[in-house]
């Protein structure tokens, strides 16, 4: 696309050029000046556009697959979204993957592990679980897992539970841009789990408590595989009596480290955020693609300008760059969205920024 600005390309097609641009792409090139204007943007230009997923609409369809294929042949028997901006290429914004994963009571899916990270929010169900690298989670509504790049997980739902949904999130699109993926699948299909369930919560889930001494943690990504939906909501609940929170966020908390304090992992990371009743933020616009799941109430984002209603469990995304603010429908109750982003991979190559929307219509403020 040709822009008549000094510093950019500008140049007419004419005959000649074009025999030229054809004599090029003979020998595998070609005249920057013919794409320049397109691969150096002012500024981010996503192809992904704001899109919701209405569980309503999804919740059947996933269920459906119960009765279409079995976890043995499918690998993972997920529904993966789509952004309609993104056909063909498996994303749901950005270079973000995610799915909506079903298990009936009894089933489960073999060990793997791959140099992608994934993470995963529980929709909805009981008796589920999750085992990485031989640690085993058990999982119901709202409870937020990791299984970080490199790590082999497998996960099931016990014979006694419920038929299980959770949404799965990888970065794996991201780790194909960069070719760098790797896929492994485990000697014995199914992990001994050789530990206390759950023990990782116990021991570094503490309030403010981690091991002293010889049991420092020092891998990449947070030891703290589970998150646990009742404390994480008693903690939104009380840090909005303590706090105003951010005007663009609420309260808003990310899922740490806490051997670090940083992102759970280091490509992808994870917030829960708490709009008070009535509440409503100001508009800002950030670097990174972030998909958010309703975890409780309803609402609506304005997105690029649009409005999007949601109630809980619907998914929706905001591209990067975006302008953003949320408001909740009730007067009475909070509502609170999930997020998962790769706002982390941005910060670790210095690529993030963040603007305020100005009140009075003209010069943004940055904020970072
Ligand atoms: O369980 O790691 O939805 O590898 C897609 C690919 C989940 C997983 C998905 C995967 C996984």
């Amino acid at each position: 696309m040709r822009e008549d600005t000094i510093g950019r390309a500008n140049v007419e097609d004419t005959p000649e050029l074009e025999r030229y641009y054809a004599e090029l792409g003979r020998q595998e090139s070609y005249a920057l000046w013919t794409v320049a204007n397109d691969i150096e943007p002012w500024q981010p230009k996503p192809a992904s556009l704001p899109t919701v997923w209405r569980y309503e609409a999804m919740r059947p369809l996933v269920l459906k697959a119960l009765d279409l294929v079995s976890p043995e042949k499918a690998g993972r028997r997920v529904i993966a979204l789509e952004n309609p901006g993104r056909k063909g290429t498996s994303a749901c914004v950005g270079w973000l993957y995610s799915g909506l994963q079903v298990m009936r009571p009894g089933e489960f899916a073999t060990a793997h592990s791959h140099a992608s990270s994934a993470l995963r929010f529980i929709i909805e169900g009981r008796g589920a679980y999750t085992v990485v690298d031989g640690h085993k989670m058990e999982l119901n509504g709202g409870d937020f897992v990791i299984t970080p790049n490199g790590t082999w997980h497998d996960h099931g739902v016990d014979a006694g539970g419920d038929t299980t949904i959770w949404q799965d999130g990888l970065d794996m699109l991201l780790v194909n841009q960069l070719d760098a993926n790797f896929y492994a699948v485990h000697p014995e299909h199914v992990q001994k789990s050789n530990t206390p369930v759950d023990d990782t919560v116990a021991l570094y889930g503490g309030p403010g408590l981690l091991p002293a001494g010889g049991e420092g943690w020092n891998k990449p990504y947070s030891p703290l595989f589970k998150y646990e939906w009742g404390r994480t909501y008693e903690t939104l609940q009380k840090a909005s009596k303590a706090s105003d929170g951010s005007p663009y966020d609420g309260i808003m908390m990310q899922y740490v480290n806490p051997a670090t304090g940083g992102p759970v992992m280091k490509t992808l990371g994870a917030c829960i955020q708490l709009l008070r009743a009535g509440e409503r933020t100001k508009a800002h616009r950030h670097t990174g693609s972030v998909v958010y799941t309703v975890a409780k109430g309803s609402g609506h984002s304005v997105i690029a300008g649009r409005r999007y209603d949601w109630k809980k469990n619907d998914i929706f995304v905001v591209p990067s760059w975006a302008w953003h603010e949320h408001a909740n429908a009730s007067d009475r109750d909070d509502a609170v969205l999930f997020s998962f982003s790769d706002i982390p991979s941005m910060k670790a190559l210095d690529l993030y920024r963040e603007e305020a929307l100005a009140e009075n219509g003209g010069q943004q403020t940055p904020v970072h």
